[in-house]
């Protein structure tokens, strides 16, 4: 299977998933079901669910039941960082994939709390796993510390105030690179990967994520900006700087992704479709 096919199949194997987890009964009310049901269901990459499944099957594991409840989690707790990061007080975005965003849509206070529904559900998902606890134990630690404080919060606060070159790096890392690193570790972790070869993906997953997120800026860029002038709100990056950045990392994920193996060619490849992404 090429791996556009491999994507589009995992997608829709996760996306399955989603939809069960999101299926609400009376206990919640309605207007929280249907917007937390609104923001996670529509058309995202899934990026971050993928690359926990990839990982668990490149690593050896091979129980679904195991490994897809922590890709729903995943996908829940990214859905609720992009509710939050759209609010007025935030990024005051009124679209997301192309739709009105969840306070759009609904209203600023149902917003702010399916975002934090779904960060709440995301680890009642996780304790479900079948998967053995002390790994789960272990999974847990490594997406909740990506998500907090010296991770996406941390990040998302350094984000709002003004910024320096070098904290554009050290931004990208904690709002985005590390939350990747997670998904990765989790896929790792509930294979049972070796404690080496753990640490190896750690390092390999925050450098997709820091890749990710300098194309996701460069993406912003050539909608928003002419090329040439600073990249971002006040740094002395250009978009070629960016660019030649993005091109050295890609370089090298790419090869320390080959050095692994055949089982791990997909995110050889993967890291090349970041590089040449268009969304
Ligand atoms: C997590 C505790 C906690 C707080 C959240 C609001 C906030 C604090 C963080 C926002 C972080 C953020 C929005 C980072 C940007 C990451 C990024 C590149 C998002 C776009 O991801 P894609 O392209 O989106 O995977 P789709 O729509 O495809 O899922």
């Amino acid at each position: 299977m090429n791996i556009t096919a491999r994507i589009e199949s995992d997608r829709r194997l996760i996306n399955l998933h989603l939809n069960r987890v999101l299926k609400f009964g009376v206990a919640v009310p309605e207007r929280l079901a249907a917007a937390m049901r609104y923001s996670v269901l529509s058309p995202g990459k899934r990026i971050r669910p993928i690359l926990a499944l990839e990982t668990y099957f490149a690593c050896g594991g091979r129980r679904r039941d195991w490994i897809l409840p922590f890709c729903c989690g995943l996908e829940l707790i990214h859905s609720f960082s992009l509710i939050h990061d759209d609010l007025p007080a935030i990024d005051n975005d009124n679209y997301r994939r192309g739709r009105p965003s969840l306070h759009r849509k609904f209203d600023e206070a149902t917003a702010i709390i399916a975002g934090d529904a779904l960060l709440a559900k995301a680890f009642e998902v996780f304790a479900l796993s079948r998967a053995p606890d002390e790994r789960k134990i272990r999974a847990i630690h490594a997406i909740s510390s990506a998500i907090g404080p010296s991770g996406m919060a941390g990040g998302q606060i350094l984000d709002i105030d003004q910024f320096s070159e070098m904290d554009y790096f050290r931004i990208a890392k904690l709002k985005t690179a590390e939350f990747f690193a997670a998904a990765i570790s989790t896929g790792a972790i509930i294979a049972g990967a070796s404690a080496e070869r753990e640490k190896r993906l750690f390092k390999l997953g925050v450098d997709l994520g820091t890749l990710f997120q300098l194309t996701d800026d460069l993406l912003d860029y050539e909608t928003d900006r002419s090329p040439d002038s600073s990249v971002g709100r006040n740094i002395n990056l250009t978009f070629n700087q960016l660019q030649l950045e993005a091109q050295k990392l890609a370089k090298s994920t790419e090869m320390r992704f080959r050095r692994l193996g055949p089982e791990f060619d997909f995110f050889a490849q993967l890291t090349e479709l970041i590089l040449k992404r268009r969304k």
